[in-house]
């Protein structure tokens, strides 16, 4: 059998919930002898994979892996089109490259590239993205949204409101984003996001929304420079997380989310953003090729972008800046 063939049977057993299957469904869904079925389940549980098996019922799994891997995120995802494509790797440059590249050669709408570890992840402006432990999660999305190429700055504030949304409520942390892309506990670093797209001048050929979250990372796991000002998940809560359950947790309420925003607009998004904005009516200072001064913090503006009043009292929206927090 080949990993194909073995990724369904996992996919076929996970589907089930509770129910068992019995060995000759399972014979007859992959084409393959029973003899194989059960040599291979044999095969996953030296992988992690517990099954149940009762005369005339069938089999039924019953525990998985801790590890990730493509078929512990699929076992009990409930979406209907993201992360039907799972493209896990053990180890790889970056996420964000590789889903660049699937999507160049087709990869559909929904398609999930994810790994235990990334080699070179990185940041907005090519700067570094730390995340060379197992102890994150590092994900791009391949989205093909029919909006124009102009509403793309969207998205970056749609993930941030969807990922503070789905971790204040599996973890009980309250999040901060700071704008445009940084999720906050407490003042440090815990999540940053990365919006890329292919386009023309009338539509988006494909978007690549990349994320990476500190889980269960320790101080020690970030470099000295980091220390101070990036957190985990669990060093906040003093506790380990199930990644697994987080990412199906994210993918599960993004999709939700997303269908939403292509009803509803962006209306919503920017309510729940400043509900969680960072320094919200707070001092900055901002630092643009032309001039430097002193700010407070309003808001944003419908197309993402942030309001502050100068010390004159003026109100000036920023595209992009230094922004000294
Ligand atoms: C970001 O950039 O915050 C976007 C990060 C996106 C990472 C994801 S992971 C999956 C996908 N594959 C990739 O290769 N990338 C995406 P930016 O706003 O430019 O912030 C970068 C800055 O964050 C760095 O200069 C550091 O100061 C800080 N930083 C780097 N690694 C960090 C970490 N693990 N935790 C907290 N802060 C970090």
């Amino acid at each position: 059998m080949t990993t194909n063939k073995r990724h369904e049977l996992i996919s076929l057993l996970a589907g089930q919930d509770d129910h068992y299957i019995s060995g000759q469904a399972l014979s007859e869904k992959l084409e393959v002898s029973r003899t194989a079925i059960w040599k291979h389940m044999n095969e996953l549980k030296k992988d992690g994979y517990q099954f149940e098996s009762v005369p005339k019922k069938g089999y039924r799994l019953i525990a998985k892996p801790d590890k990730l891997n493509e078929s512990t995120i699929k076992w009990g995802l409930d979406t209907d089109w993201l992360g039907k494509r799972i493209e896990f790797r053990h180890e790889v440059a970056s996420t964000q490259d590789l889903a660049h590249a699937l999507a160049r050669k087709g990869a559909e709408h929904g398609t999930v590239v994810t790994t235990n570890k990334q080699l070179s992840g990185r940041g907005r402006m090519d700067r570094r993205w730390v995340s060379d432990h197992d102890g994150g999660i590092w994900m791009s999305l391949i989205l093909r949204p029919n909006i124009p190429p102009h509403q793309a700055s969207h998205m970056t504030l749609f993930v941030a409101v969807t990922l503070v949304d789905t971790l204040e409520r599996v973890t009980g942390q309250r999040i901060q984003i700071k704008w445009p892309n940084d999720l906050f506990i407490d003042g440090k670093k815990i999540s940053g996001i990365l919006t890329e797209m292919s386009a023309e001048l009338e539509a988006i050929q494909y978007l690549i929304i990349g994320f990476g979250i500190n889980v269960n990372q320790s101080s020690e796991d970030f470099p000295e420079d980091l220390e101070a000002k990036s957190t985990s998940l669990g060093i906040e809560s003093g506790q380990e997380w199930d990644r697994q359950a987080i990412i199906q947790n994210i993918l599960q309420d993004f999709e939700i989310a997303y269908q939403l925003y292509l009803k509803t607009g962006f209306g919503p998004i920017k309510e729940k953003w400043l509900e969680h904005a960072y320094k919200l009516n707070e001092k900055i200072h901002v630092k643009t090729a032309q001039e430097e001064y002193a700010a407070i913090v309003k808001g944003i503006t419908d197309d993402g972008a942030l309001i502050v009043l100068n010390d004159k009292n003026e109100e000036k929206v920023i595209y992009s800046a230094e922004i000294i927090w």
